[in-house]
C-alpha cells in the first residue's frame, strides 16, 4: 500500500472518530459508541471494548480506535 493511501485511510478514519465522538472530548464512550450505531448488539459492543479498550478505562481514545481499526 502507497503512503498516500495509508494517509487517506488515516484521515478517514479520524472523521470517523470525529464523528462517533459526539462531544468531541477526544475520547469514545461506550454511550456514544451505542448512539452513532445503534443497531449494534451489546455482545458486539462487549467485544469491541474487550479487544480495543487497551488500557481498560471503559472508553476509546484514538489510538486505541486506529488500532481496532487496522
Ligand atoms: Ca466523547
Ligand atoms: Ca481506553
Amino acid at each position: 500500500m502507497s503512503e498516500e493511501l495509508v494517509g487517506e485511510r488515516l484521515a478517514r478514519l479520524r472523521g470517523d472518530f470525529a464523528a462517533i465522538d459526539a462531544d468531541g472530548d477526544g475520547y469514545i464512550t461506550e454511550r456514544e459508541f451505542r448512539e452513532h450505531f445503534p443497531g449494534l448488539p451489546a455482545e458486539a459492543l462487549g467485544a469491541l471494548s474487550r479487544d480495543g479498550d487497551a488500557d481498560g478505562d471503559g472508553r476509546f481514545s484514538l489510538e486505541e480506535f486506529l488500532r481496532l481499526m487496522s
